[in-house]
């Protein structure tokens, strides 16, 4: 990504890569095309941009075609963020979003109970996250609806059970079904820099059933597997009751959310005592401008400096527009 593209053409394509529809992605990448700065460097991406745009358009005549006949599932949005778990059958994927949130999917011991996608929020300190429980992935079947959820998200959970023998295979299926689709399981989510028509979702693989006592030699014995060379994670879910077990719910709900990347920034009006009790969630790396511009344009607009309190900074410190903040951080706008 070049470095001269704005924190205004930036959010933009944040939009785009989470755009659900065609429609929605013509208007993101019309925003994109009269955003990006127009120089040498940029020739390619804009080409780029134009073709994509191109590509929607068409696409927007083939949905409202298709409108008809399809019952997709669409979420809205809520929270900092969106994760999505998927996995093959009876590996602990419903079972987990349990774990972690109020929601109350069916947890079965039988495959294929799971047959809608369904949302559930997990909180993090104060910060709240959407995942979404998925039907099970075998060979050969992918919905659209299902490929867009997964494309649009942040990131996905990739289930693995660690009690099967085939556990971690019907993991290598499930990354293998998505990556024949241009969606590759990875460690950071975006656009492919090779290929652009190829995206990148950044993948946590979580190993349920930790504590069978062949585990610790099924991960050994699927070493090889490209989902092996994920960042993963080994959870219990259930306890000896047979009642689902909370011990790792702490440890993956961090996981989950520095798999976003995002600093909880909090927000004071000049003068004011108290600042605003929800954190807004940036890009880490996040400065002073974005910010601004998540709250609104005329703050971007008319922003001359800020002051922030944090680890980082000293009490009240006196930033630029161009300040990185930090997870913390709270700042006020002048
Ligand atoms: N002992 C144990 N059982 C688990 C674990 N994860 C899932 N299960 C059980 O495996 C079965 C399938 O779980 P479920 O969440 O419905 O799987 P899904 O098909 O991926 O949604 C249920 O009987 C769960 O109680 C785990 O980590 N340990
Ligand atoms: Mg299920």
């Amino acid at each position: 990504m070049a470095a001269n593209l704005t924190p205004q053409y930036q959010k933009a394509e944040l939009q785009y890569r989470r755009a659900q529809s065609a429609d929605e992605q013509v208007q993101c990448l019309t925003l994109m095309l009269q955003l990006i700065p127009r120089h040498k460097g940029t020739e390619k991406l804009q080409a780029d941009l134009k073709s994509r745009l191109r590509e929607a358009r068409l696409q927007v005549q083939r949905e409202i075609a298709q409108a008809r006949s399809q019952s997709p599932f669409r979420f809205v949005r809520q929270g900092a963020g969106r994760i999505v778990l998927v996995g093959g059958p009876n590996c602990g994927k419903s079972l987990l979003l349990k774990v972690l949130t109020r929601a109350e999917p069916i947890v079965s011991p039988w495959p294929f109970s799971t047959r809608e996608p369904l949302p559930g929020m997990m909180v993090w300190n104060d910060v709240a996250i959407q995942l979404i429980d998925t039907p099970p992935v075998v060979a050969g079947s992918i919905e659209p609806w299902f490929l867009n959820l997964v494309r649009s998200s942040d990131g996905v959970l990739l289930v693995a059970d660690g009690s099967s023998d085939s556990g971690f295979d019907e993991a290598q299926t499930v990354y293998d079904e998505f990556f024949r689709r241009q969606t590759r399981f990875a460690t950071s989510t975006g656009f492919d820099e090779q290929d652009l028509s190829l995206r990148n979702i950044q993948t946590l693989v979580v190993r349920t059933h930790a504590t069978d006592p062949d585990f610790a030699l099924r991960c050994d014995l699927s070493a090889e597997l490209a989902v092996s060379a994920l960042p993963h994670v080994a959870v219990e879910l259930s306890s000896p009751d047979g009642k689902e077990s909370t011990d790792s719910a702490d440890e993956l709900r961090r996981a989950v959310f520095e798999m976003l990347r995002v600093i909880r920034v909090y927000t004071r009006r000049p003068g004011a005592s108290e600042h605003a009790p929800d954190p807004i969630a940036l890009p880490s790396g996040g400065t002073v401008e974005q910010l601004a511009l998540e709250l609104h344009e005329d703050l971007f607009r008319n922003l001359r400096h800020a002051r922030v309190w944090g680890a980082h900074v000293h009490d009240g410190q006196t930033v630029g527009r161009h300040f990185e903040l930090s997870d913390g951080d709270i700042v006020e706008l002048f």
